[in-house]
């Protein structure tokens, strides 16, 4: 991956392989990742539930049987834990000669590691694997307060084209 095609300005300089300290590192979400906090992270981002080490084995396999998941974390090696997430789901279309659409989905990072730039990391390393991947876009929503961040790496609200819907069930 290429951080240079980011807009994203990382100070000090940092990349996927080279994430600033040695005790970190940017990897796709491995099963043994149920007992390194997975799920406890992600619950800093909204209800999780209770989740058995089968539900999420099953969860596991059916996201790689059906391809297009990228779950993608950022452990602290020397505790063994998960300290930042983020998902690029892959929707395939027949618009846009038969192209690709990324979603960026469930970003997360432990606040007690803030000021370290991981969100600004996970965020850039999953959208350069969404270009990589051939997508034509990537889209995400999120809170108000985060707007400016994602913008600060290259996100757009498109006048006009920028309203988030949900129904929920
Ligand atoms: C945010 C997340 C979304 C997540 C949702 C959960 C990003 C960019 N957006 O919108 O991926 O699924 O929160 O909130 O991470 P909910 O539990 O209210 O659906």
């Amino acid at each position: 991956l290429d951080f240079n095609k980011s807009p994203a300005i990382f100070k000090p300089k940092i990349s996927a392989a080279q994430p600033g300290e040695d005790w970190m590192v940017v990897r796709p979400l491995q099963r043994s990742d149920y007992d390194k906090g997975f799920l406890q992270l992600l619950s800093q981002l909204t209800n999780v539930g209770n989740i058995s080490r089968k539900l999420f084995d099953d969860r596991f396999t059916k996201m790689k049987q059906s391809g297009g998941y990228y779950v993608t974390v950022i452990e602290d090696t020397r505790v063994g834990k998960l300290i930042g997430a983020a998902t690029l789901t892959i929707e395939q279309k027949f618009i846009h000669n038969c192209s690709l659409r990324g979603r960026l989905e469930d970003v997360v990072v432990n606040d007690t590691y803030r000021g370290k730039q991981l969100g600004k990391l996970i965020v850039v390393t999953v959208s350069l694997l969404a270009q990589e991947l051939g997508c034509y876009k990537m889209s995400l929503d999120c809170k108000d307060k985060l707007i400016k961040f994602y913008e600060s790496l290259g996100y757009k609200m498109e006048p006009g084209n920028s309203n988030a819907m949900n129904m929920r069930f």
